[in-house]
């Protein structure tokens, strides 16, 4: 059993949403606003299970609902996940190929999202004084220019999937990325091959159940 604090628009959230659906694993959803009242993931009882203040956090319970352990950072989730459930398997089986599907899950997560994250944004604002469409030209240029290496990355390990015809955890954290880079504006025409495996991946019944809007905090 899993508990899982989420936001519906964080994309790390939605990550692992993905990966839950994927894996058949049922979760209670705890919505954490992340902006009312300054945003709840500056609460006490929040920073009590994740002490960085930042979405998403799972926690494992045991069948009676106690919690066996509390993990953040949404890609050591991933990993947990697929460790703890390997069938069906979101990763390929020969070392280097697992590690290119790691770099790929890098591109996003270390030099994508986090430059683009709402305290990054929200910074920019209150301490540099910087208007908020410059705020926002600032996440769309770092999404893009990431999207510029991962689209020539994508061509040449594209199948299917973002890697090869097997779906792995690439998709699962290339599709709530693409989320965000149409919430932002960018033209996804730009990037033909992220554009057309996210279309894939989203006819799954996983990714679709995952989307924010199919959230319980949606508006
Ligand atoms: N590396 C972290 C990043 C987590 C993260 O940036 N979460 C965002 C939502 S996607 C968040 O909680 N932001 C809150 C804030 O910026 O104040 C992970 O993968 O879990």
């Amino acid at each position: 059993m899993f508990r899982l604090y989420s936001y519906f628009r964080s994309s790390c959230s939605y990550r692992v949403r993905i990966m839950l659906g994927y894996k058949g694993l049922e979760y209670t959803y705890i919505p954490v606003h992340l902006l009312e009242g300054g945003g709840q993931q500056y609460s006490d009882d929040y920073l009590a299970r994740n002490p960085v203040g930042e979405l998403p956090t799972l926690e494992i319970l045991d069948a009676q609902g106690e919690i066996l352990s509390t993990i953040s950072q949404s890609v050591a989730i991933l990993e947990y996940l697929e460790e703890a459930h390997p069938e069906p398997s979101l990763m390929p089986s020969a070392l280097p190929e697992r590690a290119r599907v790691r770099q790929i899950v890098e591109i996003v997560n270390s030099s994508i999202q986090p430059i683009q994250n709402l305290k990054v944004m929200k910074r920019l604002q209150e301490q540099f004084k910087v208007e908020r469409p410059v705020a926002l030209e600032w996440a769309k240029y770092w999404i893009e220019r990431g999207f510029q290496g991962l689209e020539k990355l994508l061509q040449k390990t594209a199948g299917a999937h973002a890697y090869g015809d097997q779906l792995s955890l690439a998709d699962i954290v290339i599709v709530p990325q693409e989320f965000n880079a149409r919430r932002f504006g960018i033209d996804m025409n730009l990037f033909p091959t992220i554009q057309r495996v996210c279309h894939t991946a989203n006819q799954l019944p996983a990714f679709a159940n995952a989307a924010p809007a199919q959230q319980p905090d949606a508006p």
